[in-house]
């Protein structure tokens, strides 16, 4: 990393903090300067402008999304690292603080001279979005009475997040005030940003595929801590019964997110804050219908006209329907096929649920935290919202064929065995508590001469490996490389009843993916819960990266799968809390042959396989043939189940497909590793 490229990545430090006089470049607002050879920023960046400092920045937003567009591209369009160094710079301190940070994340990942760098968790970078407020204060007042001769100040937050336990949702706090989850939220839509010109393969369907992933992770943990699965969103002409109150702060004056009180009612949106024109609920719900009669009839409609149909069984490069009609509901005006008619439903059900307590901005209160990805996931409703718009996606892949036993089957191999080991115990895996500390004073200045740290609490379990034995066939057509899935889901539903195929289908969690030689005989194939291709192995602080300072080698490959793969999720949350008398999980392990799955791959692409599952490659094409969520993203053929209740155990006659039964046991106690 050169002097420059440093500093570049130094300017995601303090983002509240104003540049000094000698840092400042009063030049920028003479209108006609020229500044790094391009055109002067007072008549380019009027909308990155736009946005007050101190403010809410939400991705959600349209104007804010044009925005972000505009400062992404200033910063992209720098011809060296130095103009870049220069364009941040005289921009600092002139924009909304969450939008500068977006963009110049944004512009590290994408650009040739920078994304061999690696990005700094955000969780430092921003502390008061994953830290109440309380505890920005104890952190100061520690600051303020350590002595001389202590080297930093530490204060803990958690294990109680913001719950009292009072109301049965608290008992899930521990899962959406997770850091490491929010962190991978922000990460994710930083990689798959709508609305700015990034073209992503399949990057609707992982919309879907990784929401809904999330959805089945957290619904786990429900069912561990004795909470029913998570409700749609369905109704918006009913009070929403579960309030959020953030206790987080938007600036470093202390401003709050808008909170929700219970029962609440979604009301119409009449704001004028953020550039949006006055907005109905029934909107909502006429985009939602529209999108419906989409799937029953089989095809969306272009703005001329046009049919596109919908189905999943294409040839590419036809896009699956899955697909687009993930870009339909996420509405990326560059993709989405008409987005006039088909609207922009999930992205404004965020801002209408986040504007319920203020809608008309009576009370000048800001947005709740559903207005902003690093922060929505800590708030109840998210999960509500998200089910409704997973809903879509399902009424969409239900009515798909069923697979087939030739989609399914692969005779020539057969899973002799699936176990888990941990800890020398087979089949039982243990989850507790771990903290992790976050050097807070790089986001927020103290005004304090050491380091200032924040420890946060948050679960954890302990590694285990994954031991499966193949027979694979000694003659015959055995291919070379097979795919191994494996999955994860509860055994029992909130009745403690075992559940059939299509009950438990939405809770498969996707635990690894990998490629496997294949040799004739048996294999004995042994994989740790560490290489998990949905997670991210570490959330760099800054100190690890002035510590492990980046080769001085661009596009060296382990920091290039950094910044794309970081945004995997946490490592931590691997596993679902399980209880304290343990609780029956089933583990799906499926073997496919990699030929039919893999796909061509440009020539140069990045051979990350890092959280690939969520989070596709970089410059590259998402690396598994097969729909995102085979094979539970659809009904398999009804002769493959044991009818009328079949389970997904009817799948393991199936020479390819096995299960085991494991249990995951809370322990309350502390996991050192
Ligand atoms: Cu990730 Cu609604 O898409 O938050």
């Amino acid at each position: 990393m050169d002097s420059e490229q440093k500093q570049v990545l130094d300017m995601l430090q303090r983002p509240f903090r104003l540049p000094t006089q000698r840092e400042s470049h009063p030049i920028v607002f003479e209108v006609g300067t020229r500044v790094g050879g391009s055109e002067p920023p007072p008549q380019r960046l009027t909308l990155a402008r736009s946005i007050p400092r101190g403010t809410v920045f939400s991705i959600f937003v349209k104007s804010h999304r044009l925005a972000a567009k505009e400062l992404c591209d200033y910063f992209m369009e720098a011809s060296s690292v130095q103009e870049l160094r220069q364009r941040v710079e005289e921009v600092r301190g002139l924009v909304n603080e969450k939008l500068f940070i977006f963009a110049l994340s944004f512009v590290i990942i994408r650009k040739p001279e920078m994304r061999h760098l690696r990005l700094p968790s955000i969780v430092e970078i921003f502390p008061c979005m994953f830290v109440p407020v309380t505890t920005v204060s104890e952190m100061e007042q520690e600051a303020r009475k350590s002595t001389p001769d202590q080297e930093i100040v530490v204060t803990e937050y958690g294990p109680e997040f913001s719950s009292t336990h009072l109301k049965p949702e608290h008992r899930v706090a521990y899962w959406r005030e997770d850091y490491g989850i929010n962190s991978h939220h922000w990460h994710w839509h930083l990689v798959y940003p709508v609305d700015l010109g990034v073209m992503r393969d399949r990057k609707g369907e992982l919309f879907f595929y990784m929401h809904q992933q999330m959805l089945a992770r957290y619904d786990m943990d429900r069912l561990s801590v004795g909470l029913n699965r998570v409700q749609k969103l369905s109704n918006w002409r009913i009070p929403i019964p579960d309030g959020y109150f953030p206790k987080l702060t938007i600036n470093n004056a202390g401003q709050t997110w808008g909170s929700r009180q219970d029962n609440s009612l979604v009301q119409d949106y009449r704001r004028e804050d953020f550039g949006l024109l006055p907005f109905d609920v029934s909107e909502l719900e006429q985009w939602h219908s529209r999108i419906m009669d989409a799937i029953h009839q089989g095809y969306l409609v272009d703005h001329d006209g046009n049919q596109t149909r919908l189905t999943d069984n294409v040839k590419p490069p036809e896009k699956r329907g899955i697909d687009l009609l993930g870009d339909t509901v996420e509405a990326d005006s560059s993709i989405s096929l008409n987005s006039l008619f088909y609207g922009d439903l999930h992205n404004m059900g965020h801002v209408v649920i986040s504007a319920i307590h203020d809608p008309d901005y009576a009370h000048r209160e800001n947005l709740g935290v559903m207005s902003d990805t690093a922060t929505a996931m800590r708030d109840p409703v998210f999960y509500r919202w998200h089910k409704y718009i997973d809903d879509i996606f399902q009424e969409y892949k239900v009515i798909q064929p069923p697979y087939t036993t030739e989609e399914l089957s692969l005779s020539s191999v057969e899973v002799v065995s699936v176990a888990v080991e941990s800890q020398g115990q087979k089949n039982q895996l243990i989850t507790g508590w771990s903290t992790r500390d976050f050097e807070a004073s790089r986001g927020l200045d103290f005004n304090a001469d050491k380091p200032v740290m924040v420890r946060l609490t948050h679960l954890n379990h302990h590694p285990f490996v994954y031991s499966i034995k193949l027979q694979a066939a000694n003659s015959g057509s055995l291919p070379k490389e097979v795919t191994v899935r494996i999955f994860m889901a509860p055994k029992l539903n909130e009745r403690g009843v075992e559940m059939s195929f299509m009950e438990q289908r939405l809770l498969w969690a996707e635990m690894d993916r990998f490629t496997h030689d294949l040799k004739p005989g048996l294999n004995h194939i042994l994989r740790s819960s560490t290489s998990s291709s949905i997670t991210n192995s570490n959330e760099f602080t800054f100190r690890d990266l002035e510590e492990r300072p980046n080769p001085d080698n661009p596009g060296a490959p382990e920091n290039t799968l950094f910044n794309f793969c970081g945004c995997g999720w946490p490592q931590h949350m691997l596993l679902p809390r399980g209880k304290q008398e343990g609780m029956p999980f089933e583990l799906f392990v499926m073997v496919t042959d990699w030929n039919q799955d893999k796909v061509a791959q440009p020539d140069g692409a990045c051979s990350c396989s890092a959280a690939a599952s969520f989070c596709g490659i970089l410059d590259a094409l998402y690396p598994d043939a097969r729909p995102m969520g085979f094979p539970f993203d659809r009904r398999p053929m009804p002769m493959l189940l044991n009818r009328p209740v079949g389970r997904a155990s009817d799948l393991t006659r199936l020479s390819n497909i096995a299960m085991q039964d494991i249990t995951i046991t809370f322990t309350n106690a502390q996991i050192t590793q």
